[in-house]
């Protein structure tokens, strides 16, 4: 029967294919029809929210406001139509006018507003509250372009502009009533007045900063929550005197300062660049963000007294950091706060998750820069330094060694992790591993000064989009094998396990895979012109380009098995190598990896003897919508970082629970998947990571790995020989050679023998397939519900709104 919600979605279509283009849907074109689903189920979620809001408001419920410079949406189309359970009767309607719905998910762009991991998980953790009916709103910038388009020339990453508000903007809703000015510059003026010593900041310039609403839709829940991306703007805009003076390009300049702000995504991941630009972002959406917090809050409450009760404030790593000082600066200065009574407020409602122990990505700014484009703000931090540092001499007088590794302003630099500690009540690590690090190495001090504030979360993701969106073969299989509960609550996919002697499952599930592959296999064949063979290995590793993951010791493997294969006779399985990445605009060695994985693949293909062995593949623009294409279809889940460096990994989980075995080292939350599924599920290699911190300490020389193995020198020697496709590839054997800081020379024999036990396993189908199952009926707890619901729990301390 068809549900209420479609009924109206059709007859709202039928309105604006009539209201904006004099048309109807029978004789609309194509950008039409598309434009008209999208309005019409953006105005289904409008009137849900102004619902929802109303009954939290009504209700005083305490809100999370999760700030974070990336949520990585992806599309919304299919996911708002699947959690309104509108999917199947839109896509007849649709058909019956001649239009498929699955051209209009590909007309749909990404919102590519994120890297990698931390984005995708601010967005999953956006679902998963508003499926459980808590009141979040997301924070953050209306990028105009996003991530980066990859395109691959000869083997080399060039990047191109995102453009993405065009054919996606439809679900961006504008809040011109809501603007908030934001000051940079200028200077500080302090003086006495009646309230003591106050400070003024003057001559600053201002920045308009406008704001769009994106609906987050939840399955089976009457919630709507909100992500408020927020646009710059001059406050001035067009100068028409300079224009009349024939000044054309004067007169847009404030407009072009002022837009550079929210013009474009870094596209750094775990890695950071000190730009001007970037700390004028970073404050641009912390200002506008918490200053329309407090507005409203005071407008309700009058007093902030009861501020961290009503509400909590989420800092998404260390990029939002400014929030610690931002919110005493209005406390002071808008509210007329003394220091204390605003430090008490502060430090009561901020909460801080870290997403690395990577030195190169704990951010911290030049002094210079901090003083002259925030100035008042940096007055805040000296302030918030001095207590502290007095704070540790006072009460650890044992730790006053370490005052400078602790201190949030030292070395010329404001260190913004140590802000973050000092300000929130609560940090934590995204899996067991990286919270332990956090507490017994990266913030061993903090954690003796703040032993209560440290905890773990281990990330998670919304199965909703990743197995039952994009898997359905597999979500309709067990949803006629378990029943459809899990869709809500995913520990219930547990019952799964029953299913592991039954013959007529475990071949659903081969089948599934199968077509999944064939899927996968049509892309590759349209975008990379290689055929692939749906009945090989399909062997994946699918995430950003960076070292410390080790695409490289993928590729060394891959290296060796050509070469024995070619060279010894050696009859392998078939397999299937994919890989996906994008490097970091100028991040040169990750470029150069992919350079390497696109040769190899050129070799395996060219050569008639390997070929129908081994297949390498390396498909361009990785982003959320292909990842829904590759994931489903894996066998294999590489999760191969040197150990102690993968904070968590998400990409891991969301294998999983599409049935792919892991082949990974014990690092970030494979632990825990090595923990649910249990030794005999997964691959496990390598050294862990105290075995990595001893060899570290002990001095690591890739030469003595090189040396001891023959198959090391074997490969080393024929990439610098121009083995590969005659191409030169130095860099990576000096790399290589004298350098390896991720030690993949040290863990390349333990991960050869680790692929000959994958497919040993592979080849006893019904084994494998029984290994398969056990991953996806034990991704339970991988659930970003479940981890939001720690958060609620045990940080944030807010309940649902039904
Ligand atoms: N790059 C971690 O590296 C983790 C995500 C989300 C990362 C990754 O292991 O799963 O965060 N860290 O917690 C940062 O972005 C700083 C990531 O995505």
């Amino acid at each position: 029967m068809e549900n209420h919600v479609s009924q109206k979605l059709k007859t709202s279509i039928e309105k604006i294919m009539e209201v904006n283009f004099g048309n109807n849907i029978k004789n609309g074109n194509k950008r039409q029809v598309y434009e008209a689903v999208l309005t019409a189920t953006n105005e289904i979620l409008a009137e849900k929210r102004y619902e929802y809001s109303k009954k939290v408001k009504e209700q005083e419920a305490k809100q999370v406001y999760y700030m974070s410079m990336e949520f990585l949406v992806g599309t919304s189309l299919k996911n708002n139509l699947w959690n309104l359970e509108a999917e199947d009767d839109i896509k007849a309607f649709l058909a019956e006018y001649g239009f498929d719905i699955e051209e209009f998910y590909e007309m749909e762009p990404d919102a590519g507003l994120g890297n990698g991991g931390l984005g995708r998980l601010a967005s999953c953790y956006m679902d998963s509250m508003t499926t459980l009916s808590y009141p979040i709103t997301g924070f953050s910038i209306r990028y105009e372009f996003g991530i980066f388009k990859q395109v691959i020339i000869d083997g080399w990453q060039n990047e191109f502009p995102d453009s993405w508000i065009d054919q996606a903007g439809y679900w961006l809703n504008p809040r011109a009533d809501e603007e908030i000015e934001v000051h940079f510059f200028g200077n500080i003026k302090e003086h006495w007045t009646d309230k003591g010593l106050t400070t003024e900041h003057t001559d600053y310039v201002s920045v308009m900063a406008k704001p769009y609403d994106l609906f987050i839709s939840g399955y089976d829940t009457e919630a709507v929550n909100t992500l408020r991306l927020w646009s710059a703007k001059s406050t001035s805009g067009f100068n028409m005197d300079l224009f009349s003076k024939g000044e054309y390009v004067k007169s847009t300049e404030n407009e072009a300062i002022a837009s550079s702000i929210s013009k474009v995504l870094y596209p750094a991941d775990d890695k950071i660049e000190g730009k001007s630009l970037r700390l004028k972002q970073q404050y641009f959406f912390v200002s506008a963000s918490l200053q329309q917090i407090t507005k409203e809050h005071y407008k309700k409450y009058g007093t902030f007294e009861s501020f961290p009760d009503k509400a909590v404030i989420h800092i998404n790593d260390t990029h939002p950091s400014l929030c610690v000082p931002e919110l005493m600066r209005i406390l002071m200065d808008d509210y007329g706060y003394v220091w204390d009574a605003a430090w008490d407020i502060t430090a009561n409602s901020l909460a801080y998750t870290n997403h690395t122990v990577m030195s190169e990505a704990l951010e911290k700014w030049p002094i210079d820069l901090v003083k002259s484009h925030l100035p008042r703000i940096y007055s805040i931090i000296e302030e918030i330094n001095r207590r502290f540092c007095q704070f540790i001499y006072t009460n650890h007088p044992e730790l006053s060694a370490s005052i400078d590794k602790m201190a949030i302003i030292s070395e010329g630099m404001v260190k913004m992790a140590n802000l973050c500690i000092a300000g929130s009540y609560s940090v934590n690590g995204v899996s067991k591993l990286h919270s332990d690090i956090l507490k017994t190495d990266t913030f061993h001090n903090f954690n003796i000064v703040y032993p209560d504030k440290f905890t773990n979360v281990t990330n998670g993701i919304t199965h909703r989009r990743w197995l039952c969106q994009a898997n359905p073969l597999l979500s309709q299989l067990l949803t006629e094998k378990i029943g459809g509960g899990f869709k809500k609550s995913l520990s219930d996919i547990e019952k799964f396990n029953e299913f592991y002697y039954d013959e007529a499952v475990l071949s659903r599930l081969r089948e599934i895979k199968k077509e999944n592959k064939k899927r996968l296999a049509d892309y590759i064949a349209q975008k990379n012109g290689i055929e692939v063979n749906c009945d090989s290995m399909f062997d994946v590793q699918v995430k950003r380009l960076h070292e410390y993951k080790r695409q490289l010791l993928n590729v060394l493997q891959i290296i060796d098995l050509y070469r024995k294969i070619k060279f010894q006779g050696f009859r392998p399985l078939p397999q299937t190598y994919i890989f996906a990445a994008k490097a970091s605009a100028g991040y040169f060695m990750a470029k150069e990896i992919i350079r390497l994985i696109c040769a190899v693949s050129d070799m395996v293909e060219r050569d008639p003897d390997v070929r129908d062995f081994l297949k390498v593949v390396f498909i361009a623009d990785y982003k959320v919508s292909l990842a829904e294409i590759i994931i489903p279809a894996a066998d294999i889940s590489e999760q191969i970082s040197q150990a102690g460096k993968e904070a968590s990994g998400t990409g891991n989980m969301k294998l999983m629970i599409n049935g792919a075995v892991t082949l990974g080292t014990m690092d970030g939350a494979n632990v825990e998947i090595y923990e649910a599924v249990g030794p005999e599920n997964i691959f496990i290699f390598g050294l862990s990571t105290q075995e990595v911190n001893d060899l570290y300490h002990r001095g690591y020389r890739p030469e003595d790995f090189y040396n001891a193995n023959q198959s090391i020198r074997d490969v080393l020697e024929f990439i610098k020989s121009g083995g590969i496709g005659g191409k030169n590839f130095d860099s990576l054997y000096h790399y290589l050679m004298y350098s390896d800081p991720y030690m993949n020379l040290a863990d390349f024999a333990s991960y050869c023998d680790a692929h000959r036990r994958v497919e040993e396993a592979y080849r006893d189908e019904a084994r494998f397939t029984q290994m398969s199952l056990k991953n996806i009926a034990n991704a339970g707890i991988f659930a970003s519900d479940r981890s939001v619901t720690d958060y609620a729990n045990h940080i944030w301390h807010v309940k649902p709104v039904q």
